[in-house]
């Protein structure tokens, strides 16, 4: 029987904002799909979102939802999940949003490992706002910002993300939906900071000046860049350059979840303890 999406959707804000061929909505149904498959109640779920072409998901979703100022989801979601740290919380942001001004708020969420889903859903571009350079544009790409080619160096936003602390990191492309599913139901379930750089395509707004003006030829570059982990690690140095490996790429079930702390807090003023780590 085909999947009734509709259950999980705010059916009367159809049909979406976003452009013909756009990768969000690939992205929103592997979501969608993931959460029906952990059996978790919408209403014990918040989608906090920034603004981007990526904030309408909040929106779309049928369950709590915040949609935010720009760069401050992590922070509002933060904020959620420590009024509330039995529920479950998923921020959605844009490159822009969650790596260029949300930036300080992404690597503190990280570093205290306080558990939320982190989905970067990576166009490379600011999309909404029409073409500026973000902090994964590629060197030498077209830009409105950058017209004669970007010269800022890019972020590895999963190595930055494993880097600051986030306890599961993981990079898929909405080239492979089912992988995709698989890779937010294994993030969704883990505890702490998860974080998924997802590439996505924005056609309009970085391919029309960069040679790839069709979903496809955006789809074939974001294919020719990246490569599952298993044969990203057997490849020489010298084969890696401008590629990135996909799949999970750091989970660490050990690490200490920052509501799980604060709880002990509470406990130490209320003896007028320490916290015991
Ligand atoms: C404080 C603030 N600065 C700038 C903007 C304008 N603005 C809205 S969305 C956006 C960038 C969106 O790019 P990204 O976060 O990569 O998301 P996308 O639209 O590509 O999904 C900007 C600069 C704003 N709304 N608020």
């Amino acid at each position: 029987m085909a999947f009734n999406y509709d259950e999980y959707l705010r059916t009367n804000k159809m049909p979406t904002l976003w452009c013909w061929g756009c990768g969000d909505g690939v992205i929103l149904k592997a979501l969608i799909r993931a959460i029906d498959k952990l059996g978790w109640n919408m209403d014990d779920v918040c989608v906090v979102s920034g603004i981007g072409c990526s904030g309408r998901f909040s929106s779309y979703i049928n369950c709590n939802t915040i949609h935010t100022t720009h760069g401050r989801a992590i922070a509002y979601a933060t904020g959620v999940k420590m009024a509330n740290p039995d529920k479950k919380v998923i921020c959605i942001t844009g490159d822009g949003d969650g790596l260029a001004i949300g930036g300080n708020h992404t690597i503190h969420g990280c570093r205290r490992n306080i558990d939320i889903n982190h989905i970067v859903i990576n166009n490379f571009i600011y999309g909404l706002t029409n073409s500026q350079t973000s902090p994964t544009t590629p060197q030498g790409m077209w830009t409105v910002t950058m017209k004669r080619g970007n010269i800022d160096p890019t972020f590895n936003a999963c190595e930055l993300a494993a880097a600051a602390g986030a306890s599961f990191v993981a990079r898929e492309t909405m080239l492979d939906p089912k992988k995709l599913e698989k890779v937010f139901v294994k993030g969704l379930e883990h505890k702490g900071y998860s974080f998924f750089d997802i590439f996505s395509n924005c056609h309009v707004n970085l391919g029309r000046k960069n040679k790839m003006n069709s979903a496809m030829a955006n789809l074939e570059w974001i294919d020719s860049i990246t490569v599952p982990k298993t044969k990203y690690d057997k490849m020489e140095e010298s084969e890696k350059k401008g590629l990135f490996p996909t799949g999970v790429l750091k989970e660490d079930t050990e690490a200490r979840e920052y509501t799980d702390m604060y709880a002990k807090v509470k406990e130490a003023h209320q003896n007028k303890t320490m916290v015991q780590f």
